[in-house]
């Protein structure tokens, strides 16, 4: 169907990613190690994904679920007919109610979800395509950075960009910042920016919520490994690390770490690289910061995006702040 594509952004075989792996040999050789949190996405790591955010611990997705689903309409209403542009579409689970509450806008609708797994925006695209006739759907393979550089500038009626799940958490504040100027650079002034954020709570929450009972974000964070051994032909042996989170309090985030069980090396043949593990030694994998809403707001504002609205849950776990360029 004509109204149905995926394209991809990054090498169309899906071989490397636009930096050619070579944040991988860098974040390796210091010390401490660490990888970009991009590298979780692989077809299983997304999986995994899927399965930690029906988790009872991991509060963040059904909190923000609900939001939109109470909210979604009146977000739709605030914006008018938009396309609608998702950056870490994921299996676009969420992402329903607000098609819905754009669709009851009575307008064609085109939605153009982006994501680095080819395997789960195809599979989600091909489903939501089924599920919504009506929908036209762009799918684009590849990073934030590549999808912002390359939206079509003249979008009509509107566009309302959005990124969920407070993935922005994911970027240290430099980042973020370096983030946002992207967003507004890709938009046109009264175009809107959605953005879901995971709030600042207890620690005892925020701890389970990324050390579940099952060991599903444990697997999780050791499928790194794993994705770095198909990506770049190398040795890790999975069995060797351990999963290991806290929040960090001074620095308001949730830090995941890998920690190596006994001293071995690894080699990534494909990046001519050779990694020494001490016992005990650690790579660092995500943060996941978690945020004060007026802060955000504020920092948008900076940036030339100005809060329209802000929705939250009764327990004030997670906001969604609707902006306009
Ligand atoms: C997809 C980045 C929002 O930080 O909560 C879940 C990823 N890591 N459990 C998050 C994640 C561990 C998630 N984000």
């Amino acid at each position: 169907s004509p109204d149905l594509e995926v394209y991809c952004l990054s090498d169309p075989l899906g071989l490397q990613h636009q930096d050619d792996g070579q944040d991988v040999i860098a974040g390796l050789s210091h010390t401490p190690k660490s990888l970009s949190p991009r590298y979780f996405y692989d077809d299983r790591g997304s999986e995994l994904f899927e399965q930690i955010c029906d988790l009872p611990e991991y509060y963040p997705t059904r909190t923000e679920a609900w939001i939109l689903q109470t909210y979604g309409a009146e977000v739709a209403r605030l914006t008018g007919p938009c396309e609608l542009v998702e950056l870490g579409s994921g299996s676009s689970t969420k992402t329903r109610q607000l098609l819905e509450a754009y669709q009851a806008l009575g307008h064609p609708l085109r939605y153009v979800p982006i994501d680095v797994s080819a395997g789960i925006l195809q599979a989600s695209a091909l489903q939501l395509r089924q599920d919504y006739p009506q929908l036209q759907i762009q799918g684009l393979v590849g990073t934030y950075e590549q999808a912002l550089a390359h939206l079509d500038p003249t979008p009509s009626p509107s566009r309302l960009l959005f990124f969920l799940g407070s993935s922005i958490g994911n970027f240290d504040a430099a980042a973020c910042d370096r983030f946002i100027h992207q967003v507004v650079t890709a938009l046109q002034p009264g175009e809107y920016f959605l953005l879901g954020l995971d709030l600042q709570k207890p620690k005892a929450i925020l701890e389970a919520a990324y050390d579940d009972s099952q060991g599903v974000t444990a697997a999780f964070n050791v499928n790194v490994l794993s994705h770095l051994n198909w990506r770049y032909q190398g040795n890790f042996d999975p069995s060797k690390f351990e999963h290991w989170s806290f929040y960090n309090e001074a620095e308001a985030q949730v830090e995941m770490h890998l920690r190596c069980l006994q001293s071995h090396v690894v080699t990534l043949d494909n990046l001519g690289l050779t990694v020494e593990f001490a016992e005990g030694e650690t790579i660092h994998t995500e943060i996941s910061r978690k945020f004060n809403l007026s802060a955000m707001e504020t920092q948008l504002q900076g940036h030339g995006l100005t809060p329209v609205r802000t929705w939250t849950d009764d327990q004030g776990w997670f906001g969604l702040i609707l902006c306009q360029a």
